[in-house]
């Protein structure tokens, strides 16, 4: 668990799923941390901002894309401070990652005491407990002999287990009923509960909108960002602001 304190405006936004290709929510993600670095105080990236990520050594050799990407991250972060949650897409971001673009890592749970209330921020893969499949393959991959085992393989073989891994997923996911994907309701009160906390801002499960809970006498709150995607589905985009006012989408 760790703690931050973040004043004036914030934005949230997460599942970009940043990929080759994906022209223009590629466009849409620079033009979003281009217009965070000038109007708010802090941008707070809540995972999947890329489709895949296979280790911080692809900075090296990366693609103009990816260039272009981090180069606008590391002009946002000379202005304001970004952060940014790992997802279950880019769980292998690292230091490299984040000395060259100059965006801090900070872990899934974080509690951010703002100007309106005490929040907490995830990418929210955690809480889908009812996907016992997914919650093996993360615990698997949270191993830290798994991750040093895999990157320490060479990237062609990285980049293919992945796509392997992902093909998987896809199918996988498919044939899952759709409420075993979204979040455990009791899962989340557990943490409501054990970070006496009310407000959650979260990504991953893609389903935009705010859900109210009677928990204990109080009123919570659990605020899910839409994904990003300007190619294929070409409606769903948007972040949320937190200031002294309260909470919105914008
Ligand atoms: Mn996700």
């Amino acid at each position: 668990m760790s703690n931050l304190i973040l004043k004036g405006s914030l934005w949230f936004a997460s599942d970009f799923h940043l990929s080759e290709n994906h022209y223009a929510t590629l466009e849409a993600f620079k033009a979003l941390i281009h217009e965070a670095s000038s109007y708010s105080d802090a941008l707070l990236l809540l995972g999947d901002v890329f489709d895949i990520w296979i280790g911080d050594d692809v900075i090296n050799l990366a693609p103009e894309w990816l260039e272009e990407i981090l180069f606008a991250m590391k002009q946002a972060t000379r202005k304001i401070p970004v952060f940014l949650v790992r997802g279950n897409r880019d769980f292998l971001l690292g230091k490299e990652f984040s000395s060259f673009t100059g965006i801090k890592l900070i872990s899934s749970q974080t509690i951010i005491n703002t100007d309106f209330k005490t929040i907490i921020v995830t990418h929210g893969d955690e809480l889908c407990t009812d996907d016992l499949e997914y919650q093996k393959f993360k615990m698997l991959t949270n191993n830290e002999n798994w991750k040093k085992q895999f990157l320490y393989k060479p990237i062609e073989e990285r980049l293919s287990l992945a796509s392997s891994l992902r093909n998987y997923s896809n199918i996988n996911n498919k044939s899952k009923p759709n409420d075993i994907m979204d979040i455990n309701e009791s899962e989340l009160l557990r943490v409501f509960d054990s970070h006496k906390v009310q407000i959650m801002i979260h990504g991953h499960t893609h389903k935009k909108g705010k859900v109210n809970y009677n928990f204990k006498n109080s009123l919570c709150e659990r605020w899910v960002l839409p994904e990003w995607d300007l190619d294929d589905k070409l409606t769903k985009q948007g972040k949320i602001i937190l200031d002294s006012n309260g909470i919105r989408f914008a």
